[in-house]
């Protein structure tokens, strides 16, 4: 349980005069959007460009059965336009893009907002040329290089629908996701530079098209300048494509709940899920989140150091910045390369105003010291976020007086890649924090805590249970891609009128809302989301296992490590040779993040009577807290559970 009663921070006095939102405003514009959800984004949705106004602004439903959800129904808008064409009367030559690449060696890119538009429309004629057009899928699998963000918005200009694969899966996780979507065209990149090591991420494509059941062409990004392996017919390069094609390509008018992207992510059974995001509610939602959490002003430089692989990237580093025409970073390495000041060192040479990181990476530059931070000059600094997982205190107050010398307010944002953007966050000139909590809801947003058994209510101060959402918002995921069945069963089924989060949450005696992890099999290691589910099904498909538990240990810098319970099939003997195997074989099913850190061979698994597998006790074993078991009394044959204390890992 996290310690509530702790001193708040309150935002200094200075930075309230010239924030968007002092505390008094938050509390009108909040009751606002609740007690009047149509007057209240009927209003708001205004801030982005529409090409047909809207005349209905909410129209949803979460009730079991007949799960619907539609904001600005009648609106037809451009996602793209909206992020480029409406700028370049007024500042087509403000940095819309700066790029720094993995290398530090001064080539950083400044991208204008007319240089962005011209390498956007180009990229959008190539894919038309390709056969791509309305409601066609297109995979993006690319390193963090502009050409990651022109593709993203060439879909939308066009009304393709994107899946953006992160380059760190492997060409059997690509494979599935460009199976699951037929999609018409990959994009991919030669090789991928990171801390000095290039992927080839080519080689990994062309693996994956082995197992790609359809007729797809391979679209490929020149980049680390590797060595790659060429299919004539199905590969082709973009600056071929793009030579001499015009950079002139009007956008399409779509509906407001056309989809704009699907992004693959990890729930509790199954395989990753097609979450669906919408264009207009998505851009609405997006570019007021990331005006108002980062109290991002005309002229501020920003930056996101998440990859556009994930849901931060998209809403936090493409779609809500450039909305609001605002300079964004994309960096392609890592934080500590080529040393552990390069965030630091960036931060310096660009003059960041806010600055977005995960609890993860602060915990690693952490555990270098104060040096990295203090040979770099970051009075530029202004608001400082966390996004990904909950933020242990000391990391916190790391953050607030090493990295903001406890002059930037942080903002702590709790949302998922299912809520599209920011739902509980303090907003940096009204809320005082507390180091640890999400603190209150965004606009629009009603949490409630639920007891996980009954699902009744929690109301009030200093309750615990599970979070749920009660009402719709604008970004909400709309449906997993082909299949709303999954859609309504995993999120509004287990309580009937609301969006269950699979959070769990206290809110204390000031209304401030803690998350306390995940509820279900969902695991998040260095911030990267990942079904048990997944691991285990990759596990047993290597031909030695015979069965596979899959949990969470705490691990003090990545929040979880991947704690594996192995049981082979007769014949195979435990071996440090095919604990490598197994490591690799997961690696290669899922990708690197997904490697686990620790594989126990289990002779047998504790398992309930009708044959479930107990990871509550997995669980406490894997962290060392066998003391704590619980009750034990269901379990089929107890003795299977002296046998994996004996021989626990992770001492
Ligand atoms: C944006 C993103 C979602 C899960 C979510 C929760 C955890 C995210 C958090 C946080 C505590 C925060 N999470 N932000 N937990 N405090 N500020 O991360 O999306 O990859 O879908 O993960 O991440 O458990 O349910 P996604």
């Amino acid at each position: 349980m996290p310690e509530t009663d702790v001193k708040k921070h309150e935002p200094s006095p200075d930075f309230v005069k010239h924030a968007h939102v002092d505390a008094a405003k938050y509390e009108e514009m909040y009751k606002a959007s609740i007690e009047d959800p149509d007057g209240f984004w009927g209003e708001h949705g205004k801030r982005i460009d529409w090409i047909k106004p809207y005349t209905k602004v909410k129209n949803t439903d979460f009730t079991y059965g007949q799960v619907d959800i539609k904001w600005f129904e009648d609106g037809t808008l451009n996602v793209a336009a909206n992020c480029i064409d409406r700028h370049l009367k007024d500042r087509g030559d403000q940095t819309a893009i700066i790029w720094v690449p993995d290398e530090d060696d001064g080539s950083d890119q400044h991208i204008s907002y007319n240089q962005l538009s011209s390498h956007v429309n180009k990229f959008a004629n190539v894919l038309k040329g390709m056969g791509v057009g309305r409601g066609d899928r297109v995979v993006i699998y690319l390193p963090m290089i502009p050409q990651a963000a022109y593709a993203m918005l060439a879909c939308a200009r066009i009304g393709a629908i994107h899946s953006v694969v992160f380059a760190g899966f492997s060409p059997d996780a690509l494979a599935s996701r460009v199976n699951g979507s037929e999609a018409k065209v990959v994009i991919t990149a030669d090789g991928g530079p990171r801390g000095g090591k290039v992927t080839s991420l080519k080689d990994n494509a062309d693996k994956a098209f082995e197992k790609i059941e359809h007729d797809a062409k391979l679209l490929v990004v020149k980049r680390a300048g590797n060595d790659i392996s060429w299919t004539d017919g199905r590969d082709h390069w973009l600056h071929e494509l793009e030579d001499g094609v015009s950079d002139d390509c009007p956008p399409e008018e779509m509906g407001a709940e056309d989809p704009l992207f699907i992004l693959y992510t990890s729930g509790s059974t199954g395989q990753p899920k097609g979450v669906v995001h919408t264009q207009g509610g998505y851009l609405v939602y997006t570019s007021m989140t990331h005006e108002y959490t980062f109290d991002y002003h005309d002229g501020d430089v920003y930056w996101c150091t998440a990859d556009v692989g994930w849901v931060t990237g998209h809403s936090y580093i493409v779609y809500g910045p450039l909305a609001n025409g605002a300079t964004t970073v994309m960096f392609e390495g890592v934080p500590t390369y080529p040393d552990a000041g390069r965030f630091w060192k960036i931060c310096q040479d660009h003059k960041v105003a806010q600055f977005y990181t995960a609890p993860t990476a602060i915990r690693a530059l952490m555990g270098k010291g104060n040096g990295p931070v203090e040979k770099y000059d970051l009075s530029s600094l202004k608001v400082l976020g966390t996004v990904g997982e909950p933020i242990n205190p000391e990391a916190w107050n790391w953050y607030d007086q090493v990295v903001g010398k406890g002059r930037c307010p942080i903002v702590d944002t709790w949302w998922q890649t299912e809520t599209g953007g920011h739902m509980l966050t303090p907003l940096p000139g009204a809320t005082a924090t507390k180091p640890g909590s999400a603190t209150q809801p965004f606009f629009g947003v009603q949490p409630v805590v639920l007891d996980a058994e009954s699902g009744s209510v929690l109301e009030g101060p200093g309750v615990e249970g599970v979070l749920a959402i009660a009402d719709s918002w604008p970004s909400q995921m709309r449906t997993v891609y082909g299949d709303h069945e999954r859609f309504m069963n995993t999120y509004f089924q287990q309580y009937k009128g609301y969006y269950f989060t699979e959070d769990g949450c206290m809110r204390d005696e000031d209304g401030y809302y803690w998350i306390t992890g995940r509820v279900d099999d969902v695991l998040n290691v260095s911030g990267h989301r990942m079904g048990t589910a997944e691991i285990e099904s990759a596990l047993v498909s290597h031909p030695a296992v015979n069965e596979a538990a899959v949990v969470g240990v705490p691990h003090e810098v990545k929040g979880q490590a991947i704690y594996c319970y192995v049981s082979l099939m007769d014949g195979h003997e435990p071996s440090e040779e095919l604990k490598k195997e197994l490591q690799t074989h997961v690696r290669t099913e899922i990708g690197p993040i997904a490697k686990p850190d620790f594989i126990q061979w289990a002779p047998g698994l504790p398992k309930t009577r009708s044959g479930k597998i107990m990871r509550r006790i997995l669980r406490k074993v894997a962290a060392n807290e066998h003391e704590q078991l619980g009750d034990t009394s269901t379990l089929a044959e107890p003795e299977v559970v002296d046998d994996l204390i004996a021989n626990r890992l992770n001492k």
